[in-house]
């Protein structure tokens, strides 16, 4: 299916394996956006001219093509910015609403499905509950779910499918123990919805959000299907125009569910590039989308498990999300097979309490396809993980191509590797001046400084954490280039001039990605020196 995708032929040697924080976009999709802005564009639900009345036929004919993607009635789909934004409406519109009781959630949620109900339980004086994982840190354990929803609680709000182990959640089961209890179901679907067929009747699920640019949509738009009956009696969390039947002074009353949800003018363009991402999905079909997913996972499944040096989490049961872990950091295993045009997700994956708290892990390394994806795909980033390991990620031109360094920088990379494996200065100061530590919130990347300044100088400087190569090499190089300089210079290396400071110290170019890898020493140092 590549050849439906402009960006493959514009990056012919990219493997993107990156699908789950955001797709590429079909021709159809990106065509239907341009489409409206060339020859039809103008607001929606305001102008009594051809053009308006078109660009409303456009956009409300998307609705439809989204409301048939999950089984459900063009007045129970709400156009928001993603699902965030679906996930804080619902939250803003309903936690209001209960008075007492409970909330709960799990402990696989990305943070989009847990900040909005951790914030708002608080406000409200409600418990925030989390079902566990079982033992096997894999699926979710329905025996403690049991326990956990009772006749108090009031929203069950769980994912689809888990952005980090690619389990798929069995929601149907869940739903119907919320039920029981009269709770009301939302579903983060955002990893499903381009992935699994999704009825939103079937699933039992009250409220189901899911964002466009994950199933092959544009960015910046999403949706919040809220069934009928719940709709038309949740409030709206946001005020403006184009949701109201009257407005006084001191009154508004407001339309019917969806306008009610949509203050303002909306994102015409994105909801039309929705609506034909829909029927792209539609007119592939999800079994066959399934199809080719599932020959591609068997055949990863099989390649990891004779990878040596790599572990993979999550359950054999999975969409095509591939998180691992080896004996390098994620950050490093990233840049190495972004050098080869294999794109893919390295980090905590917004979802911290699963990441870090549970699985212990402060970054991993995720893979994940999508309609597009070839085996060949998948070959290379097998094949390329056997040479990290091999090698521990040296560069040899010969095998990675990394061919675009001067031999000058090469040198200088291997410098940096060296300095990582064996860090300068990574020692205990026992009566320091000041001690810092700084975090870099984006990798998990943790570096605390300790210096001792004597008469505006540095006397001694070490540090302690961890991180990634690019981190603690230059941390290990700073500890020695600052030896017995002035402290007001090194204050005085702040925008520009750090980012210079660092890169030539490096000797080799840095990415803006990488740049905040680069600056967490320099960033802990002038904050231990304030
Ligand atoms: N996960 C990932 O790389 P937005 O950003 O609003 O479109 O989607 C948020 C979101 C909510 N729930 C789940 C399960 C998700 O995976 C995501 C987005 C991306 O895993 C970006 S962090």
């Amino acid at each position: 299916m590549k050849e439906l995708f402009p960006i493959f032929k514009a990056n012919p040697d990219l493997a993107y394996l990156d699908t789950a924080a955001s797709s590429q976009k079909p021709d159809k999709v990106l065509d239907a956006i341009l489409e409206f802005y060339e020859d039809g564009y103008s607001n929606v639900h305001r102008a009594i001219h051809r053009l308006g009345e078109q660009a409303t036929e456009r956009y409300e004919n998307a609705r439809e093509s989204v409301a048939k993607l999950i089984n459900a009635s063009p007045e129970e789909i709400i156009f928001t910015s993603g699902t965030t934004a679906s996930i804080n409406l619902a939250a803003r519109s309903l936690i209001p609403t209960f008075d007492s009781g409970n909330i709960v959630i799990t402990t696989m949620e990305h943070h989009a499905n847990l900040i909005p109900w951790q914030q708002l339980a608080h406000k409200q004086g409600l418990e925030l509950r989390t079902i566990p994982l079982t033992e096997n840190k894999q699926m979710l354990d329905m025996e403690k779910a049991r326990e956990l929803i009772d006749n108090d609680t009031r929203i069950v709000a769980f994912t689809h499918v888990s952005n980090v182990l690619g389990t798929i959640n069995p929601v149907k089961e869940l739903a119907g123990i919320a039920h029981q209890h009269g709770a009301i179901v939302l579903v983060d679907g955002a990893q499903a919805i381009a992935h699994l067929p999704v009825d939103v009747k079937e699933l039992g699920a009250d409220l189901y959000a899911f964002s466009g640019h994950k199933m092959y949509g544009p960015t910046g738009i999403g949706v919040l299907y809220g069934n009928k009956d719940l709709l038309d009696r949740m409030e709206p969390p946001s005020w403006g125009g184009e949701q109201v039947e009257k407005v006084t002074i001191k009154q508004t009353t407001f339309t019917k569910p969806p306008h009610k949800f949509e203050p303002g003018t909306p994102n015409i363009a994105g909801a039309i590039g929705l609506g034909s991402a829909a029927e792209f999905i539609l007119e592939i079909g999800y079994e066959k989308m399934q199809e080719h997913e599932n020959k591609l996972i068997k055949r990863l499944l099989g390649q990891f498990e004779k990878l040596e040096g790599v572990t993979l989490l999550g359950p054999k049961e999975r969409t095509g999300i591939f998180t691992f872990t080896m004996d390098a950091h994620p950050h490093d295993i990233a840049e190495f097979l972004d050098k080869q045009d294999i794109a893919i997700r390295a980090g905590h994956h917004c979802a911290e309490p699963l990441h870090c708290q549970e699985l212990g892990l402060d970054a991993s390394t995720r893979a994940s396809i999508g309609i597009y994806t070839e085996k060949e795909d998948l070959d290379r980033l097998i094949e390329a993980l056997e040479i990290y390991v091999k090698t521990g990620g040296v560069f040899n031109p010969d095998q990675v191509g990394e061919g675009n360094l001067s031999e000058e920088q090469i040198l200088h990379a291997e410098n940096i590797r060296e300095h990582a494996r064996k860090p300068r200065n990574k020692r205990i100061i026992p009566e320091p001046t000041a001690t810092k530590m700084e975090r870099n919130p984006f990798c998990g990347d943790e570096l605390e400084v300790s210096v001792i300044v004597d008469e505006g100088k540095i006397k001694d400087i070490a540090f302690q954490g961890k991180g990634c190569a690019i981190s603690q090499a230059a941390m290990s190089m700073l500890t020695k280039k600052l030896q017995g300089k002035k402290t007001d210079e090194i204050l005085t290396l702040s925008g520009e001039k750090g980012r210079e400071y660092v890169t030539s110290l490096l000797g080799i170019p840095i990415g803006p990605v990488r740049m905040k890898c680069a600056l967490l020493g320099l960033r802990t140092v002038q904050e231990a020196l304030r």
